[in-house]
């Protein structure tokens, strides 16, 4: 029973508080001023306990991760000193969390006797997203406190929850509405409890004889150690010596097992990509960027720009609604234009089904479905989009049809709306040039599903201000999407790679290796999906129409799409395209190779006088990344894109790159398999 009334020794409780902003990170140079408080603390007579708890907002977003980048200096002083300390201690320690509470931070209030968090309290061990494990206790402490079985799932998952969920999982001990320090106070008077004194428990309701049954289901669960899933089989067996091990040795597992994956390349690569990702609205020149602009946005309230109160996007198609429901997940009001009612039929359905599911999901309730739903509206009526803070234009893939809907936006729209277009490839400087506020004009390249697929490309138009990039930045931080900029030329940066991409493997065929080998091959790299299953999912049809406009694929040539279109193998919407495809297997998803298109690329090779030649699979992968890289390093050259890191970014949330190797510009300077140099020996021929 916890007490509720403050007890006498609280006066004599001291509390120390984290502050290292912006974050509270455990660097090694604060661990060392942090282990200096708690040892004056310890050796107080006068201080009986110890109240933990965090400045600006938070108590701790874990380790510092810059520390991780060098080999550590022998006298540094880490999170786990500060924790061995108060594990020592006789005296009781309570932590004390609001905000974000992660890696590290959560491990050092493992350690603590009592833990208690506000409402606003978010706790995670998020250090399986930098392919780490927690390596100061974590993976010893939390099975001793709410089981293993459930330890391990919420490791691997390396989300955070609520405090009101972590109280549910009895990672807490209370959730406070206000008075968390006099609450932490009240609890140091409480009995000292160490976790580490306490026995492991596999779950509740299972016998310590399970565990080896719940490990070895767990290795089944996650992929391939070489293929993304190091750091989860390394977490399952630092869980298992929790339950094996006595708790010191279990330590000694976990911090060797941490120090292996430090240095290992898919943590590097991972942590890549979490530098990289928040480099992404730092952009020279932009007034509002980085943490200056996270601050103007405010500490409290939703976060974001608020300048976007209201937003309509024009065409009810798959894009437009998807966009639209991204903004209204987002708690912006929508209206959705379009004259055909058949389309706005079609998108009411896709809307209120995308709702309906979340509910299923337990995501939302159906009141707030409801209201989510309500707050997009249908309109054929271009005059009501006159009060939007932004438009998206989500029309038909035609400059001149989307000229045209410029016109018009920008005798309709407010004079200081933003006119965005949904463009995958087209010019936005001949759209802005449709208008008379080409500085509030700019691209937003949304990827379908648009409301789930976390990438928005952010295109800078000739005359875009610096002011409109910083919205559309904000706005990509509300939609909780990755904004990377991108110069304005065609395809931008994720679609101008994919065309090499795509044209290589097309090469690749016509010189005899059929489609499905070099699907093949790609999955086995760790992408979700070959180029050509890819090209059949987003359809031939489109595929050629954007080689057309480009002059062809990477050799120049359409002949094999051609001769598939006329053969109405348009891809998987007609049940046919590179691959076969068939209801009753993969609910006619799943490609099924197909020997006449391999003839196809045989006959078309003969006519250009291709010669066929053998390809290993190491060939095939490096002549593709190479696609990949060598037009990633042009679009640097021409300021497409800022920086290799923001190309990767692009590759990882919009083409499913695998992130443990890091995205492409990363994996060709990392790669001992590909080097750089063996890349560019091997660069495709291509039409800049
Ligand atoms: C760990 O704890 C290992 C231990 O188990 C064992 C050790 C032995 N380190 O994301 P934001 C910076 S591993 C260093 O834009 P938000 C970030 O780079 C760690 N820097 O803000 C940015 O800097 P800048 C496990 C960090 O409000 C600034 O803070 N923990 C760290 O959108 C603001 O960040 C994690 O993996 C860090 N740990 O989100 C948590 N965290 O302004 C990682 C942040 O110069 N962090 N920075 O660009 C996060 O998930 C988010 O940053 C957080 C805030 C949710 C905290």
């Amino acid at each position: 029973m916890l007490p509720s009334e403050p007890h006498p020794r609280d006066q004599h409780v001291r509390i120390i508080t984290l502050d290292n902003p912006p974050v509270n990170a455990l660097s090694f140079a604060y661990c060392a001023k942090l282990l200096g408080e708690i040892r004056a603390a310890h050796a107080d007579d006068s201080v009986e306990a110890v109240v933990i708890t965090g400045a600006h907002g938070l108590f701790s977003a874990g380790a510092d991760v810059n520390d991780f980048q060098a080999e550590m200096p022998a006298n540094a002083v880490t999170i786990r000193d500060v924790i061995a300390a108060v594990e020592a201690s006789v005296k009781v320690h309570v932590a004390a969390m609001d905000g974000n509470c992660l890696g590290g931070g959560l491990e050092l209030s493992l350690a603590c006797d009592y833990r208690v968090a506000t409402r606003n309290a978010r706790l995670g061990l998020p250090e399986i997203r930098l392919g780490l494990i927690p390596g100061a206790g974590g993976t010893q402490r939390l099975p001793r406190l709410i089981g293993a079985r459930t330890a391990l799932e919420f490791m691997l998952k390396g989300s955070s929850i609520s405090a009101g969920r972590a109280l549910e999982l009895g990672i807490i001990d209370e959730v406070v509405a206000e008075g968390l320090i006099e609450r932490a106070r009240a609890l140091a008077s409480e009995p000292k409890r160490r976790l580490s004194e306490r026995d492991a428990i596999i779950a509740k309701d299972l016998p310590l004889q399970a565990g080896p049954y719940v490990v070895a289901q767990a290795h089944k669960m996650v992929p391939p150690e070489e293929n993304g899933g190091l750091a989860a089989h390394k977490l399952i067996d630092a869980v298992q010596a929790s339950v094996e091990l006595p708790f010191v040795f279990g330590i000694g597992r976990e911090t060797r097992l941490f120090d292996e994956l430090v240095r290992s390349a898919p943590s590097q690569a991972l942590r890549h990509l979490f530098f990289a990702e928040r480099e992404l609205d730092k952009i020279p020149g932009l007034a509002l960027s980085g943490v200056a602009l996270r601050q103007a946005q405010g500490d409290t309230g939703p976060r974001g720009d608020d300048t976007i109160a209201k937003a309509a996007v024009v065409g009810a198609g798959t894009m437009g609604s998807g966009i639209a429901i991204s903004l209204a997940q987002a708690g912006i009001p929508v209206v959705i234009v379009d004259n055909n009612d058949e389309a706005v039929d079609k998108a009411r359905q896709t809307v209120m089904g995308m709702f309906m599911y979340q509910v299923q999901k337990g995501r939302l309730t159906q009141e707030e479905a409801w209201k989510r739903g309500q707050s997009i509206r249908f309109t054929d009526d271009w005059n009501e989009l006159s009060d939007a803070d932004l438009i998206v234009e989500a029309v038909f893939e035609n400059l001149d049809v989307k000229r045209e809907v410029f016109r018009k936006l920008d005798a309709i729209a407010k004079p200081g709306a933003i006119l965005a277009s949904n463009t995958s490839t087209l010019d936005i400087d001949a759209l802005a040039r449709e208008t008379k506020r080409p500085d509030r004009v700019l691209g937003l390249h949304f990827f379908v599903p648009a409301n789930i697929m976390p990438l928005l490309e952010i295109v800078r138009g000739r005359e875009t201000s610096p002011e409109t990039l910083a919205v559309a930045f904000a706005l990509a931080k509300r939609l909780r999407k990755k904004g990377v900029l991108s110069g304005n030329a065609f395809g931008f940066i994720g679609n101008r790679m994919i065309f090499d991409y795509v044209g290589t493997a097309n090469a690749i065929a016509e010189e005899g290796v059929p489609p499905y080998r070099i699907d093949a091959v790609m999955k086995a790299f760790g992408f979700p999906m070959g180029p050509f299953a890819m090209s059949d999912l987003s359809g031939l049809d489109i595929g050629l129409a954007v080689q057309k406009a480009r002059g062809g694929d990477a050799n120049g040539r359409t002949h094999v799409l051609e001769r598939l279109i006329g053969m109405k193998r348009l891809g998987q919407k007609t049940m046919a395209g590179f691959f076969k495809y068939d209801k009753s297997v993969g609910k006619g998803r799943e490609p099924i190779r197909d020997p006449q298109v391999e003839e196809i690329f045989a006959e078309e090779a003969r006519n250009a006088g291709v010669t066929p030649r053998a390809y290993s699979d190491e060939e095939i992968r490096d002549r593709l990344l190479g696609a990949l890289v060598h037009r990633g390093q042009k679009l640097l050259e021409e300021g497409i894109a800022l920086r290799p890191g923001d190309i990767d970014i692009v590759y990882v949330y919009g083409y499913g790159f695998p992130p443990h190797r890091g995205g492409p510009m990363w994996y060709a300077e990392h790669s001992t398999l590909s080097p750089f140099d063996k890349l560019r020996v091997t660069r495709e021929p291509t039409h800049a």
